[in-house]
């Protein structure tokens, strides 16, 4: 069972994650429209992720015998000025998820709410990978600089991510 200030802090969260779904949405669909056709491909993996980590929270909220509930959505960020941009803004994203995160955590644990800090375990490792293939991505990019042809590599390399459906449960 959640206490009332976890589920709230759950809640929330949860919503962070759908938010952060659309703001990928928007950026593939900017990626796209600007030609980086590997971008776009990247942050429509992204997107389906942050689904992944929406409805983790979802099922989460749930399974406690609480309610899971959607609230309405602040406008994402549409616009970017080149691909250092776009990963530039998502790490910039992410390590506020990853904020988001500890302070949730950092509430469990004053809880002693064990099986809410086990779930939210997953999430705490997860903000690693996705700061870290952030920062590689931001390095290549700044390693490439306004190279056309080193531009055009990267895209293709963005182009190459697959998303992985998690396990069925
Ligand atoms: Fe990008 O990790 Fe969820 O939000």
């Amino acid at each position: 069972m959640l206490s009332k200030t976890m589920y709230a802090a759950l809640n929330k969260h949860m919503n962070t994650e759908l938010f952060s779904a659309y703001l990928y949405l928007n950026m593939a669909a900017a990626a796209n429209e600007m030609g980086f056709k590997g971008g776009a491909n990247w942050f429509t993996v992204q997107y389906q992720e942050e689904m992944v980590h929406f409805m983790k929270f979802y099922t989460y909220i749930n399974s406690q015998g609480a309610q899971a509930v959607v609230d309405k959505m602040a406008k994402p960020a549409s616009s970017f000025s080149n691909l250092l941009n776009f990963f530039e803004e998502t790490l910039k994203h992410e390590q506020f998820i990853t904020k988001c995160i500890n302070d949730v955590t950092e509430l469990a644990v004053k809880e002693k709410d064990h099986a809410t800090q086990i779930f939210l375990q997953w999430f705490v490792t997860e903000q690693i990978e996705e700061e870290e293939n952030d920062r590689e991505i931001i390095g290549k990019l700044k390693m490439i600089g306004d190279n056309g042809y080193g531009q055009l590599m990267l895209d293709n390399e963005l182009g190459t991510r697959v998303f992985v459906p998690p396990p069925a449960v």
